[in-house]
């Protein structure tokens, strides 16, 4: 720390010059008093990750240039927004903060196309807008996008940079910030960047792995589970004139089109700073720094969480910060609970890290929840969370465009007397709908043959037991299925930090075959839970008599609610109280501003009932079945039933 205070102390007087010359007198102290506050956050990290091969202090003032011609450069709107941030720099912690998430094509076709459905999005409340991977991905296979050709173009088939930009402005205007992907582990093979390291350009010396034989792949992969163990099972891919000579295994975590960037390389980050610039300065406000947990290997290890990942995404947002403070980070790093804050910056260095982390964790214990129609395995696990830091959010949500892993802890499993392994191997058999009584319709992903691990693949609607009561004509199994999805979502909607809603759960969409024709698709069964906008579905949203209209107008009433509750600001640290009656989940926040909120959620088909002290002095401001009844000292909560209560 005192090494680089030092180096600030010698970078400053050239660098307000600089400044002053780039941004002028008072744009320049803006910039530097971020530098002042920043340096040392990125300082440090790099020194951990270069130091042996780069003068740290050297390094950082290289890209904190970069980061200063980066703000010259930032248009006057976002400038303002800038400042705007630094008055209200919690908007993502605000309970009036509600996501939404979709395939630019899927959703509106184009970007352009986007234009035509921001009243949707308005309707559902919502203030952030994740557009799935949108840069020019190569051709043919892509990994839904997570195969980028092109860091600094715009996928052609969805428009172009300058149609990114346009949006951007258009979604701020009616107060949505933009979140985009950033693919930073691997680019596709095709992108020239591995394209230069592959033809031996000195530029991009070192920007992958490559071995010769196999004694180091194999010695890595002793230790590194497979992601997609059925199609792309190790973790390296023979590449023909790799390495320099005829051939290398280059190092492929994902797809064998995925190549692995070396982080260990400072000219990576650099080049990756830069990207990050270029999209900033196109108005996108949020980083979905994908697959984040893969960036720092450490032989003998899983080669996930190490603290080289820590140190890349800290050093990047400490640079973005003095760039462009009004970006923020989420990181997707679906992992462990005991791993996961960490990425918010709660590990042993408590360093600022991403200001929003996706909450796995939550996701996974809903569905348990509901499977066992008992929630005392998600208590648990919840209660004994390290809190995430009260200046982050969590990303809330009950579905994504991923498989669902079953992150569920051997020793969570364990304290209420259920052994994790089969608890696992129950709930890919439930959701799968192998297990006898199953509600739910959803398919096994990337079953592993030697552990016998599988994840889950399936619409929410699909996983709520919604396509099976319709398939079966089931009026009570329907009614069921829809009570499912929107219990889920009255979690996540009340919990605090960012929900996420995925297209098409406002409509409950049924799972999608249409992949299964297109070859490029075909053998990954994540597209079942990617649909199209289904137009007619779309146009009875407004209908209550509808299952849609009934889900949209619920979720659509979740948001409103949930707009006035100060008590639902993320800082406010979430409470999980131990509760009486197994099938009722329950959670209370407390926030300085605005008192007292109690969630509660009967996961099962019985009516259930809580100790009625937990909710006195409450009122309920949100519910499925009408105010809270409370009678013989017991809240009493209807089965597959939500509610809300908060201090009047
Ligand atoms: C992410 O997921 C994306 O969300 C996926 O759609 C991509 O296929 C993948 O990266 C590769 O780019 O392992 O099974 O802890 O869960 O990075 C999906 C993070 C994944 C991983 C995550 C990854």
């Amino acid at each position: 720390r005192r090494r680089a205070r030092a180096a600030l102390h010698d970078l400053l007087p050239q660098l307000s010059r600089e400044a002053v010359a780039a941004l002028g007198a008072v744009e320049a102290a803006g910039f530097l008093a971020r530098t002042e506050r920043w340096y040392a956050d990125a300082h440090l990290p790099l020194d951990a990750l270069y130091g042996a091969v780069a003068d740290p202090g050297g390094l950082t003032a290289r890209l904190v240039r970069a980061a200063l011609a980066a703000a010259a450069a930032r248009p006057q709107a976002l400038r303002e927004l800038d400042r705007r941030r630094e008055v209200d720099g919690d908007w993502f912690q605000d309970p009036r903060t509600v996501g939404y998430v979709a395939y630019t094509d899927r959703f509106a076709g184009t970007l352009r196309g986007i234009r035509t459905r921001l009243d949707h999005l308005s309707d559902l409340g919502v203030r952030y807008l994740h557009l799935m991977p949108l840069l020019k991905p190569r051709d043919g296979e892509n990994d839904g996008g997570y195969a980028v050709a092109d860091y600094t173009a715009v996928d052609p088939r969805l428009g172009t940079m300058d149609d990114l930009e346009s949006l951007a402005g258009a979604l701020r205007e009616r107060g949505m910030s933009l979140c985009v992907d950033l693919v930073l582990n691997h680019t596709a093979a095709e992108h020239p960047w591995a394209r230069g390291w592959l033809a031996g350009d000195p530029r991009y010396a070192g920007f992958y792995t490559a071995y010769p034989d196999r004694e180091m792949p194999d010695a890595w992969e002793a230790t590194i589970p497979d992601v997609f163990p059925d199609r792309a099972p190790g973790s390296f891919s023979w590449v023909p004139g790799a390495g320099g000579g005829d051939g290398g295994w280059v190092w492929t975590t994902f797809w064998d089109y995925q190549w692995d960037l070396d982080w260990t390389c400072p000219e990576v980050f650099a080049a990756m700073l830069g990207t990050v610039f270029t999209l900033a300065g196109r108005g996108v406000e949020v980083l979905r720094m994908d697959a984040a947990p893969f960036l720092g290997k450490r032989l003998g290890t899983n080669c996930q969480n190490q603290p080289e990942a820590h140190d890349v995404l800290q050093a990047l947002h400490a640079l973005t910060r003095i760039a462009a403070p009004a970006v923020v980070f989420k990181a997707e790093a679906i992992v462990a609970p005991d791993d996961l804050v960490g990425y918010l910056g709660a590990h042993d260095r408590y360093r600022p890290e991403c200001e929003l982390a996706y909450h796995n964790q939550l996701m996974v214990m809903l569905w348990s929840s509901l499977a066992t129609r008992d929630a005392r395995l998600a208590a648990h696990a919840l209660r004994r969370m390290t809190p995430a830091p009260p200046t982050t959010a969590w990303a809330t949500y009950v579905r994504c465009h991923d498989d669902i892993g079953w992150a569920v802890s051997d020793v969570d499993a364990a304290a209420v007397g259920w052994d994790g392994p089969s608890h696992r191997r129950f709930l890919n058999d439930f959701f799968a709908g192998r297990f006898p009584g199953s509600f739910a319709r959803g398919a096994l992903f990337q079953e592993d043959p030697d552990t016998g691990d599988a994840r889950i693949s399936g619409s929410a609607a699909a996983l709520c037991g919604i396509d099976d009561a319709r398939a079966r004509h089931d009026p009570a199994a329907l009614d069921a299925g829809v009570r499912r999805l929107l219990l889920a979502h009255a979690v996540v909607y009340g919990w605090g930090g960012i929900p996420l809603l995925y297209m098409g759960d406002e409509l409950a969409l049924a799972n999608d075959t249409g992949y299964r024709a297109d070859p490029e698709r075909a053998a990954d069964n994540r597209w079942m839970h990617r649909p199209p906008m289904d137009e007619a579905a779309f146009a009875r949203r407004y209908d209550p008599e509808t299952v849609e209209g009934r889900v949209f107008g619920a979720l659509a009433g979740f948001a409103a609610v949930r707009a006035e509750l100060p008590a639902l600001h993320a800082s406010a640290p979430v409470e999980v109280p131990a509760l009486d009656d197994p099938a009722v989940l329950g959670w209370t926040r407390r926030h300085p501003r605005g008192g007292r909120f109690v969630g509660l959620v009967n996961v099962s088909d019985r009516p259930a009932s809580v100790d009625a002290a937990l909710v006195t002095g409450l009122d309920t401001v949100l519910a499925s079945d009408g105010p809270v009844r409370t009678e013989g000292g017991q809240a009493h909560l209807p089965p597959l039933s939500w509610a809300w209560l908060a201090e009047p």
